[in-house]
């Protein structure tokens, strides 16, 4: 069956009235972008003869997305949040030639209201035994390489099961989760654990989009930063542990070059000090 209706008066005429353009109420925008999504679905149907089984069990896998934080999952996964981070790049293309942290894509995992640092202190509650302790360390500096003191630097990271605090019920309250307020220097040092890469959910309907494309939905090892300071932009990245099989093979597409990088295995109290890991870190 080879049906095509969509350039004709009334399809398109249809097309007008159901995105409200001969209302008065609603929103100018919202018409203009639900009926160019209407269209560009519509047209989809006509050119891929969708059968109605076809569409109806689409909506299924909607209604399913709709579930908790499934569609922020997905967005990733179909690079959403990357193309939005690459118009912002392209927007911004002084910023990104100063030699700055690059941004990557926030996720759906930031709970907001962490506790509060000043400087450094400890962000794990000490529950998960099976995790390697990790030492986070850096400078927030300003584009000409001034240090930024009292600068707010927002971390959040999965335990070593892959789960963030919150979403896993399993976790304290803010685990894993802080905000740390950087010192005279622009310095922060935080003690935590080294997190593992995240997999969503096999039996989630974000897996079940994934597994028709024929693609996994594992992230690599990674830490989130939200860095912001008085009279300057709002910084969302994170940084990549090296060595993760997925590191150039996250279904999120966050990695970028500038931003993996290479741990070191500390192995005694004396070296950490001589790095200048003083505490108090607990
Ligand atoms: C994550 O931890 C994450 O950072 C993203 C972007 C998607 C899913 C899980
Ligand atoms: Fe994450």
């Amino acid at each position: 069956m080879t049906v095509k209706i969509f350039d004709t008066p009334e399809v398109q005429d249809f097309l007008k009235a159901v995105s409200g353009f001969d209302q008065d109420g609603g929103n100018e925008r919202a018409k203009q972008v639900i009926h160019r999504l209407l269209s560009d679905l519509y047209r989809l149907i006509d050119d891929y003869d969708v059968t109605p089984e076809e569409f109806w069990s689409a909506v299924s896998v909607l209604n399913a997305l709709g579930q908790g934080t499934q569609f922020g999952l997905l967005s990733p996964g179909l690079g959403f949040d990357h193309y939005l981070d690459m118009r912002m790049d392209a927007a911004d293309e002084q910023a990104r030639l100063n030699g700055g942290t690059p941004r990557t894509i926030e996720g759906p995992l930031y709970v907001a209201g962490a506790p509060e640092l000043q400087g450094s202190g400890r962000m794990d509650d000490g529950a998960d035994t099976d995790a390697e302790t990790m030492w986070l360390t850096g400078q927030v500096r300003d584009t000409d390489g001034q240090p930024i003191a009292g600068a707010r630097v927002e971390v959040w990271h999965a335990d070593s099961k892959g789960g963030y605090s919150f979403f896993d019920p399993s976790q304290s309250e803010y685990n894993l989760r802080r905000t740390i307020v950087t010192d005279a220097e622009g310095r922060y040092a935080v003690r935590s654990i080294i997190p593992s890469g995240y997999g969503c959910p096999p039996d989630s309907p974000t897996q079940q989009v994934l597994d028709l494309l024929g693609r996994h939905g594992q992230r690599p090892a990674h830490i989130h930063y939200f860095i912001s300071a008085p009279g300057y932009k709002h910084l969302t990245t994170q940084i990549n542990l090296a060595g993760d099989p997925y590191t150039f093979d996250d279904f999120a597409y966050a990695t970028r070059e500038e931003l993996v990088v290479e741990g070191k295995r500390i192995e005694d109290a004396a070296e950490a000090e001589q790095r200048g890991l003083e505490g108090p870190f607990t």
